[in-house]
């Protein structure tokens, strides 16, 4: 069971339509009208982003671009700019971080601040009987202070949600959206999330809310209903966490820290192996890994490094790039493979192997040539799919090609 002594003063911060929003300080004169980011319509990609103008006919992210112009033919369809948005997205946290020491970048466009003790949310008249003074005052002027902030650092519009954890200040800054600011007090949280849809809550997934619907659960007041133990045996370890959020209790720290240069993965052998078939079943299950980290950051990966280390210590590692960048663990492993190949000529048995994805870049749906394209849609929904599994189930729940043969070994 969680401690629920912990009380800490959160806020999330997002930005309105991130992607859409920076075009449009770009562009003036973009502004006020639907703006959707992901290519042309004519692209077999799906939207990144859409502009709040654009969400009034219906348009919302990763809808098919197709499907977006049949709903808002008048929009202006950009490809995206992937720079651009990085620039923008460092100037925020840039003004997070004036604000709080610890700012943890959840995506480009999301970040959690840790603001415990440096708001004060006592009213004037016991915070000037108290003789005590925070670094800043109350905490929604304080919110609309790093509003200002980021809007005159960037041009840009944010959210900020303010809560006692993690979970309620981002669900909080949803609600406030677009340009607003919600504050769920403390012992608020149950309340606040009551009549919400149990889809409301951050990692509960179109899957989780189906098999929830099973069990006769859409609101989140009525997952509280559910015994703990069933949700256990349901949904197994996150049946646990979900309880728990379906209360408002999350007990996670904010950790300064910020988005990835590159992801990697590595793993000792508990016996030291020259059996190559091992090598590469365990090199799939890292790369599989790493690259489920890179989907969930909504990243590409264009560099693979695969890394060897020997019985004698030494390390050898190389390197391949992708014409572009990919999320799909087939496309990262077939590289991965070529680079063990090459690595595969000493007489010696290998200790450590380890794989590292890098040049990251957002994601922001790409424009092949149409074969191509179509095949990294539908590796795409593949890959969704597996998530999906994956998140309900565990990461064991699929294996794919050769890490059937390290199921069950340690990783
Ligand atoms: P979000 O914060 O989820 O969306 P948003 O900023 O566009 O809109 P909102 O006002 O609801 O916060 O994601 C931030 C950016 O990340 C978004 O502008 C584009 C990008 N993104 C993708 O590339 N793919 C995706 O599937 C999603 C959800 C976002
Ligand atoms: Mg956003």
């Amino acid at each position: 069971m969680m401690n629920q002594d912990v009380r800490r003063t959160i806020f999330h911060v997002d930005a309105d339509a991130f992607f859409a929003s920076v075009e449009e300080v770009l562009h003036p004169r973009l502004r006020g009208k639907p703006v959707i980011v992901g290519g042309p319509p004519s692209a077999r990609g799906v939207v990144a982003a859409a502009s709040y103008e654009a969400r009034r006919f219906g348009v919302r992210a990763a809808m098919p671009l197709a499907r977006a112009y049949r709903l808002c033919p008048q929009a202006v369809f950009l490809p995206g700019s992937f720079h651009e948005y990085k620039r923008f997205s460092d100037r925020i946290f840039e003004s997070c971080r004036s604000f709080s020491p610890v700012v943890e970048t959840a995506s480009l466009d999301e970040a959690f601040l840790d603001m415990t003790g440096a708001v004060d949310a006592r009213d004037p008249a016991a915070r000037r009987a108290d003789g005590l003074r925070t670094l800043f005052g109350h905490p929604l002027e304080t919110a609309e202070q790093l509003k200002q902030a980021i809007r005159a650092a960037t041009g840009l519009s944010v959210s900020v949600g303010i809560a006692a954890n993690k979970l309620v200040a981002k669900i909080a800054s949803g609600f406030a959206k677009p340009g607003g600011i919600a504050w769920v007090k403390w012992g608020g949280e149950a309340a606040f999330l009551a009549g919400m849809n149990v889809g409301d809550i951050p990692g509960v997934g179109r899957a989780t809310v189906e098999r929830l619907s099973l069990l006769n659960v859409d609101r989140v007041a009525a997952l509280r209903t559910i015994p703990e133990k069933l949700l256990r045996r349901t949904f197994g370890v996150a049946g646990e966490t979900l309880f728990q959020y379906a209360w408002g209790r999350d007990n996670r720290a904010v950790e300064a820290r910020t988005l990835p240069r590159s992801i990697g993965r590595e793993t000792t052998f508990e016996h030291d192996t020259c059996d190559r078939e091992i090598v590469s079943a365990m090199l799939w299950r890292l790369v599989a890994r790493a690259a489920r980290q890179v989907r969930s950051l909504h990243m590409t990966a264009r560099t693979v490094s695969v890394k060897l280390r020997f019985v004698d210590f030494s390390i050898h590692v190389k390197s391949a790039s992708l014409p572009e960048g990919d999320r799909h663990d087939h496309v990262f492993f077939q590289v991965a493979e070529r680079l063990l190949d090459r690595l595969w000529h000493r007489r010696m048995r290998v200790r450590l192997v380890g794989v590292t994805l890098s040049k990251l870049s957002q994601d922001v749906g790409r424009q092949g040539d149409f074969f191509q394209g179509r095949r990294y849609e539908k590796a795409r929904a593949l890959y969704s799919s597996i998530d999906r599994i994956r998140d309900r189930f565990g990461f064991a729940a699929i294996a794919q090609g050769r890490a059937v043969h390290c199921l069950g070994k340690p990783s």
